[in-house]
């Protein structure tokens, strides 16, 4: 049974039946807004109702910290123009970590199109046992690239799982992004903390969303906030 995820849950990564969680992915799923609208015909006659499909671009990136605060490492897509990341002082995006302890699936621009399929659109694969070891917390947070807010999204989930990009095993824990009502008006999820402690990584259900529209505003807010 997969945990649902409440802001703020502190969780091991033990699995149900022994052991704990190294090898996992960490997926979003999201579909593009569906709207009817009226067209009318010719000279105004004959109007119609017609399904308007708006693409939704979301985008799953992670950071990785050392115990100093230092970045050491970051998946993210390569999309992202050099010249803004560098306000920032980010490198180029990337989709493939050190050691490919974590890779990105690939940016997905769209979004599900003719309702649910099930399946998520990016994914970041996690093997624990490849990251790096002066790595001490990983973050994974999402943007919203396009001018909706999570609110106007059908649906936006993440979930931490078994299994492989194409085949989930078994659903570790679960959160459903667009059904809080306090993501109204937010673009940017930071969505949880994978930290290290005591040689033994835990997960933090950070759960926070705010107004950026920008992937290099949230980063900066990853250091300055939830660093230590
Ligand atoms: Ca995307
Ligand atoms: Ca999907």
């Amino acid at each position: 049974m997969a945990i649902r995820l409440e802001k703020g849950q502190r969780i091991n990564l033990e699995k149900s039946t022994g052991g704990s969680l190294t090898n996992f992915c960490v997926g979003v799923n999201w579909g593009a807004i569906e709207k009817q609208v009226l067209k009318s015909g010719f000279l105004g006659f004959g109007a119609k109702a017609v399904t308007e499909v708006v693409d939704v671009d979301l985008d799953l990136s992670c950071v990785m910290f050392d115990e100093n605060g230092n970045l050491c490492d970051h998946l993210y897509s390569p999309l992202y123009r050099q010249d803004l990341l560098a306000q920032f002082g980010l490198p180029l995006g990337k989709l493939l970590s050190y050691n490919d302890a974590l890779k990105h699936t690939g940016d997905d621009l769209e979004g599900d199109k003719g309702g649910d399929d099930g399946l998520d659109n990016e994914i970041i694969t996690v093997d624990l046992t490849k990251v790096s070891s002066n790595v001490t917390s990983i973050f994974f947070f999402l943007n919203n690239v396009g001018q909706e807010d999570f609110a106007q999204i059908p649906y936006a989930k993440i979930r931490m799982y078994e299994g492989t990009p194409t085949k989930v095993d078994s659903v570790y824990a679960e959160y459903n992004v667009v059904a809080e009502p306090q993501y109204k008006g937010k673009k940017a999820l930071v969505m949880g903390q994978l930290y290290k402690k005591d040689n033994t990584w835990k997960f933090n259900a950070v759960g926070d969303a705010y107004e950026d529209s920008f992937l290099g505003q949230t980063i900066q807010r990853i250091r300055q906030t939830y660093v230590k």
